[in-house]
């Protein structure tokens, strides 16, 4: 008896002290539970179709005739399966893009596919396609409307509200809806063939817009250049800034105001909301197929630099692809997609991290919760913190032999709110450390490219953040 006593009480205060190790203080904006979701599918899918396709143009006039719609062989599952084997979560598809041509057989238009001699319903086929290979589903639906006579004045937010119930009641669940920013202009408009300018700001009237979508659909991440769910990165090229807050003031965000792209791309640290960046970028020059755009679509390589640049830095990648004249994807955009995922397979194969000693100049509370071994358990939700006020760290990754070093991974515990603002890596070069990466915010996913170097031990060092730094995995490839 006399020996189990001791033992007992020091297991009851040791795991009394664990209790007592209070969990961080939330750094505000955070992102919502759906935000999150949002972050963890890293990569979507944009899909362009629409007259265009047919006529070469990027932009519609809104004078098309149905009839140019003349796809042989529209084959959704194909799309899905292909994006799916390269490992994209969501498919977003242009219902209805400026030319006002809509993809499905509203019954608010007669400028439809019901008019084609398609006579299908494609957001029909890539919704139940999505389904069917366990994809989410976003709808884009072009608030500019090029072929609508009432284009500009109220009746057309009465068309477009009704457009959106339609879309969301017969074809959901849809988990993002994507308004372009792109509005007002020249335009057919029933006819009327003249240049109809609208205030971005007030025509629409979002948050009543908004409010019947989300009656429908609550947990809708709604994308536009200022958010309220995820915001425009700011350019077309598949890049995020190199420091990019999830966090903005939307107030200082409205569509036109010139300027704004970098603040777009960057995000500021004050920002009052949670609005991360989405990289939208095409797998061809235009958005739409052209053919004679077959023999420049991006290669891996370039998909994959891209993948840096947006993933890599924090953001998701919505990469357009789009199905060509037959209404499958071209050969050349299937190719480039399976190189890619080579790629990625490649590059990220195997994580050095899982099997390295990692340690840490501090943790917080002493507490094996907060500890560095929650860096390399696999685990997303646990995460290494350190002591209030203790916003300053060094992590050592021991590697334990010399070994061929490509790419370290960092990742936030960003449901805490994003901290980290500036950090470095280093690497143990012949009896000492060598910096080999300068870099600033984290995020959900931070991917350094090093230069191939060896090193047996790596340390990252964070030298300033909002609060005391939370990170919940480190990897090395
Ligand atoms: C832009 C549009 O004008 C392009 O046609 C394309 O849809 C792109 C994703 O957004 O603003």
């Amino acid at each position: 008896m006399k020996v189990f006593i001791p033992l007992l009480f020091v297991f009851y205060s040791a795991s009394a002290a664990a209790q007592q190790v209070k969990a961080p203080a939330p750094v505000y904006p955070l992102p919502s539970e759906a935000q999150l979701a949002w972050h963890d599918m890293e990569m979507n899918a944009f899909i362009h179709f629409t007259t265009n396709t047919f006529t070469g143009r990027e932009w519609g006039y809104g004078d098309e005739s149905p009839s140019v719609f003349n796809p042989s062989s529209v084959n959704a599952e194909q799309w899905v399966s292909v994006l799916k084997d390269a490992g994209f979560k969501m498919v977003i598809l242009t219902c209805k893009h400026h030319d006002g041509f809509c993809l499905w057989p509203s019954k608010y238009t007669e400028h439809s596919v019901k008019n084609s001699p398609y006579k299908g319903d494609v957001v029909k086929e890539v919704s139940g396609a999505c389904k069917k290979y366990g994809l989410k589903f976003g709808v884009y639906l072009s608030p500019w409307d090029r072929n609508h006579p009432e284009y500009g004045r109220e009746e057309y937010l009465t068309y477009y509200r009704n457009q959106l119930k339609e879309l969301f009641s017969n074809y959901g669940p849809v988990t993002e809806m994507w308004f372009d920013g792109a509005n007002g202009g020249d335009g057919y408009y029933g006819g009327a063939r003249e240049t109809r300018k609208i205030d971005g700001r007030t025509y629409y009237n979002w948050p009543v817009t908004m409010g019947i979508v989300k009656e429908i659909e609550p947990d809708v991440i709604f994308f536009s250049d200022a958010g309220p769910g995820v915001r425009w990165v700011g350019n077309e090229r598949g890049v995020a800034g190199e420091t990019n807050w999830n966090t903005i003031t939307a107030d200082t965000l409205y569509a036109g105001k010139p300027g704004i792209e970098n603040l777009l791309g960057t995000g500021s640290p004050d920002g009052k909301s949670w609005i991360p960046a989405e990289v939208d970028v095409s797998i061809r020059p235009g958005w739409f197929y052209h053919e004679n755009e077959d023999s420049v679509v991006k290669t891996p390589e370039k998909l994959f630099d891209i993948y840096l640049t947006s993933v890599g830095r924090g953001s998701l990648l919505l990469l357009n692809v789009p199905p060509d004249k037959r209404g499958l994807f071209h050969e050349n955009d299937v190719k480039a997609l399976q190189g890619f995922r080579k790629m990625l397979n490649t590059e990220f194969a195997y994580d050095l991290a899982a099997d390295a000693e990692i340690t840490a100049s501090s943790y917080r509370g002493k507490s094996k919760k907060y500890s560095p071994a929650m860096l390399n358990d696999g685990n997303k939700n646990t995460y290494w913190a350190t002591d209030d006020n203790v916003n300053r760290a060094s992590i050592e990754i021991d590697l334990k032999k010399n070994t061929k070093v490509k790419y370290v991974v960092l990742e936030e515990f960003i449901r805490l709110g994003q901290r980290i603002s500036k950090f470095n890596i280093e690497a143990w070069n012949k009896g000492k450390w060598r910096k080999v990466a300068d870099a600033t915010t984290v995020g959900h996913k931070r991917i350094l490219k090093l230069d191939g170097i060896e090193t047996e031990k790596l340390r990252v060092n964070i030298l300033s953040s909002k609060a005391c730094p939370l990170l919940s995995g480190i990897s090395v490839y």
